[in-house]
C-alpha cells in the first residue's frame, strides 16, 4: 500500500514541524441526564484547546505510540491518538484477535500494563491524549488461552464471567445477528459470534465493564471509544458510563444503516457518535457525485457536528472496501481521493476528525501489523508496511490549519463545478479542492490580509519560507492554480514566500510484494528517470522491504510522469498498470513520494 492513491501522484515535501503549544486541559461539563442517570460528555475541543484532530494508531505497540508521540505527533499539533484495544485478547496473527476480550488483564499483542501506562504518560508529555478502543458488547467466539495466559471457553471467563452473564437470545439459529431490522436481535444476539454480554439484565456485567473502564482511567486515559456501541441499548450504555469516576471524551460506533431501527442519535447524550453517514457521502462525492454539496453537513439529518466523530475510512471500512466494494474510501482509491477527501475533513467544520494511521495488508485482509506491531515512519513515508498516513505533509498541514482556524464558520464558498469546491474559514484559513481532472486557474476572494502565505498541501513554513508553493493575497484576492485532483490550503500560521533553486532531491518510495530474484526500478519521462526506456530504468533498494526506495536528483519545478516496473529473473518485464504517475517536482530541497504497487 502507499502514502496516498493509486492514480494520482502527489507531491510529499520534507515537512518542517510546526510549533504547537499544548493547550491547557479545560474541563467544560456539560451535563446530560439519560434515562436517570447523570452524565457528563466532552469533547476534544473541550478537553484540547482548539487541538481535536485524532489518529487512529491502529495496531502500533505501545512503545511505538509513545515514541511517535515524542518525534511527530505531538510537536505536530494532534489532539489524540486512538490506540487499539488494550485487554487481553485470544491469540493469534489477524488484527482482529484483540476485537475478542478474554480478561481485563492490561496485556495484548501491544504490550503490557507497564507498557501501555508509560505510553499515556510519555504522549501526556507531548501534548497529545489517548483515546482507549473499549469492548463493552461481547467476549470470544470459542475457547482457548489468552494472551496473557487466561484460560476460557465461549461462555466461561474465569474470574471474570460466567455462563449466566451472557444472551442467548433464541431468536436465530446459534443465537446469532441476522436481521438488523430487528432492535431485539442486533441488541441481544450474537454479533459475528461473539459471547454477548447481559448488559440489560445484569448489573453485575454493567459493574465490572465500569470497574475495566474505571482501570483504563486510572492510568490517565483521556477518551473511550465504545466498540459496536449499536449493540448495546444506549440506556444500558448510559447506565454504565454514569458509573465511571472522571468524564472522557467518549466516541460510540454506531453504524447508521438504512432501514435498521437503532438510530446514532438515540446515543448522542452518552457521547460522541461516529457518523458513517459521513464516511459514505465523502466516498460518494469524491467519487463521482460531485464535492459541491459537502458545504452544509449539520443539515443532513446526520447526529449534529458537535456530536460527530468522522472520518474517511477506520480499520474496518478500508478492508471491507476490497471484500465488498464497501463503503468508504481508502488508500487504494483512485484519483488521489483518498487525500483530498481527508483535505475536506480536516478544513470543514463538521465533526470531530479522525484519521487512520496503518499498514498495508490489502491482499489479505486477516493480516496483523507488520514489523511486530513497531509502527515505523519516516520523514513524511511509511516504512515496512506502514503507511503513516499522519505524517504525509497534507495532513500534518492540515491539521496545523485545523488547529489555527479553530470553531471559524465557514467564509467565501465557492462552487464553479460540482467537483471544485473553496471555502475560507473565517479569516485564518482558505482551501480550494480541486476534484477534476484538468487544473483550475482563478482569483479566489478570501478574508486574509495582504501577505505571502505557504500551501501546507506541497510545503510548509520553514525558516522564514515555504518549502513548497507560496501565494500572495493582495486586497483578498488570491490568484492560483489548483493541481488536478489535488488541493491547496494556506493559513495564517504558515507564511514565507516560496524558494527557487536549480535542483530537488527527490525520495522514492514504492511498497511492492515481491518473489525472490524480482526487482523494483523506477522509470518516467524524463532524462533522470531513463526516458521511458526500461533499460535506463533506476534501481530502487530493497532494504527496508517492502518499501523500495531511490533518492533521485531531479531538476526543481518541473512536471513528469514516471511508472514503477518490476524485472523478473527471466528478464521479463511487468509495468504497473495505467495510467502513468504524475508529480511535480518541489522549488528546493528535499522531496518525499510514497506509493504502492498497482
Ligand atoms: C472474527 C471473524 C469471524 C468470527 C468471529 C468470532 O472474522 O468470522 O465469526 O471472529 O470468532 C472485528 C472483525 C471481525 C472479527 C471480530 C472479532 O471485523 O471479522 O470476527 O473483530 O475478532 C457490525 C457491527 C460493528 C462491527 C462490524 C464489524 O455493528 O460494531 O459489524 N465493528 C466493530 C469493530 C470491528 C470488530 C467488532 C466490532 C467486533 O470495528 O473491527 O470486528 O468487536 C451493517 C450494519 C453494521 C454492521 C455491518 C457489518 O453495516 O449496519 O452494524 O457492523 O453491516 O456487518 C453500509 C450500510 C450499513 C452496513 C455497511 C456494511 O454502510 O449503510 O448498514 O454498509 O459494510
Amino acid at each position: 500500500m502507499k502514502c496516498f492513491s493509486a492514480s494520482f501522484v502527489f507531491l510529499l515535501f520534507v515537512n518542517s514541524l510546526k510549533n504547537v503549544a499544548p493547550a491547557a486541559a479545560n474541563a467544560f461539563l456539560n451535563p446530560n441526564t439519560v434515562d436517570g442517570y447523570q452524565h457528563v460528555d466532552m469533547t476534544p475541543e473541550s478537553r484540547s484547546g482548539s487541538k481535536d484532530v485524532i489518529i487512529q494508531m491502529f495496531e502500533w505497540t505501545w512503545d511505538s505510540v509513545a515514541s511517535e508521540c515524542t518525534n511527530f505527533i505531538g510537536p505536530s499539533g494532534y489532539g489524540y491518538v486512538q490506540v487499539s484495544p488494550a485487554q487481553e485478547h485470544v491469540t493469534g496473527d489477524q488484527w482482529w484477535t484483540d476485537y475478542q476480550p478474554v480478561s481485563y488483564i492490561l496485556t495484548s499483542k501491544r504490550g503490557n500494563r507497564t507498557q501501555f501506562s508509560n505510553m499515556i504518560t510519555t504522549c501526556h508529555a507531548a501534548g497529545v491524549k489517548v483515546i482507549a478502543d473499549a469492548i463493552f458488547n461481547h467476549m470470544t467466539g470459542g475457547s482457548g488461552i489468552g494472551v496473557a495466559g487466561s484460560p476460557y471457553t465461549h461462555y466461561v471467563y474465569p474470574g471474570t464471567y460466567e455462563a449466566q452473564d451472557f444472551h442467548y437470545c433464541g431468536l436465530e439459529p446459534n443465537n446469532d445477528i441476522v436481521d438488523y431490522e430487528n432492535r431485539l436481535e442486533v441488541q441481544t444476539c450474537q454479533l459475528v459470534g461473539l459471547a454477548d454480554l447481559a448488559t440489560d439484565t445484569d448489573d453485575y456485567v454493567r459493574g465490572r465493564l465500569a470497574e475495566y473502564a474505571n482501570d483504563l482511567l486510572s492510568l490517565g486515559v483521556d477518551g473511550l471509544r465504545l466498540d459496536a456501541a449499536k449493540h448495546i441499548a444506549a440506556t444500558d450504555l448510559a447506565n454504565i458510563t454514569s458509573r465511571f469516576t472522571s468524564t472522557p471524551y467518549i466516541t460510540q460506533e454506531v453504524i447508521w444503516g438504512s432501514g435498521e431501527p437503532i438510530q446514532p442519535s438515540e446515543y448522542v447524550d452518552i457521547g460522541s457518535v461516529q457518523e458513517f453517514r459521513y464516511t459514505n457521502s465523502l466516498k460518494d462525492a469524491f467519487l463521482g457525485g460531485g464535492i459541491s454539496s459537502l458545504e452544509n453537513l449539520d443539515n443532513q439529518g446526520w447526529v449534529p457536528g458537535t456530536k460527530a466523530n468522522v472520518f474517511v475510512t477506520n480499520h474496518d471500512t478500508e478492508r471491507v472496501q476490497i471484500l465488498l466494494n464497501g463503503n468508504s474510501l481508502n488508500s487504494n482509491s483512485p484519483s488521489n481521493t483518498y487525500i483530498t477527501a481527508m483535505i475536506f475533513s480536516l478544513a470543514h467544520p463538521y465533526g470531530t476528525p479522525t484519521i487512520l494511521s496503518s499498514y498495508y495488508g490489502f491482499t489479505d485482509t486477516d493480516a496483523g501489523a507488520p514489523n511486530g506491531g513497531v509502527g515505523t515512519c519516516t520523514g513524511t513515508c511509511g516504512r515496512n508496511g506502514w503507511l503513516c498516513q499522519h505524517r504525509w505533509t497534507a495532513i500534518s498541514g492540515m491539521t496545523g490549519f485545523r488547529n489555527t482556524v479553530g470553531e471559524a464558520p465557514i467564509t467565501n464558498w465557492v462552487s464553479p463545478q460540482s467537483n471544485q469546491i473553496a471555502f475560507g474559514r473565517g479569516s485564518a484559513g482558505f482551501v480550494a479542492i480541486n476534484n477534476d481532472d484538468f487544473a483550475w486557474s482563478t482569483t479566489f476572494t478570501t478574508s486574509f490580509a495582504d501577505g505571502s502565505y505557504c500551501d501546507v498541501i506541497s510545503g510548509n513554513s520553514a525558516s522564514g519560507s515555504c518549502t513548497g508553493t507560496s501565494f500572495s493575497v493582495s486586497n483578498g484576492s488570491l490568484t492560483a492554480t489548483v493541481p488536478a485532483r489535488s488541493a491547496i490550503a494556506i493559513y495564517t500560521g504558515a507564511t514565507g514566500a516560496g524558494r527557487q533553486s536549480n535542483s530537488v532531491s527527490v525520495a522514492f518510495s514504492e511498497i511492492a510484494i515481491t518473489n525472490f530474484g524480482e526487482n523494483i526500478f523506477i522509470v518516467g519521462s524524463i532524462p533522470q528517470l531513463g526516458s521511458w526506456a526500461p533499460d535506463s530504468a533506476i534501481t530502487m533498494s530493497s532494504a527496508n522491504y517492502p518499501n523500495w526506495m531511490a533518492d533521485i536528483i531531479l531538476p526543481a519545478n518541473t512536471a513528469f510522469e514516471y511508472k514503477f516496473i518490476r524485472k523478473e529473473p527471466g528478464g521479463s518485464i511487468v509495468w504497473e498498470s495505467d495510467p502513468n504517475r504524475q508529480a511535480t517536482t518541489a522549488l528546493s530541497g528535499t522531496q518525499t513520494i510514497c506509493d504502492s504497487w498497482r
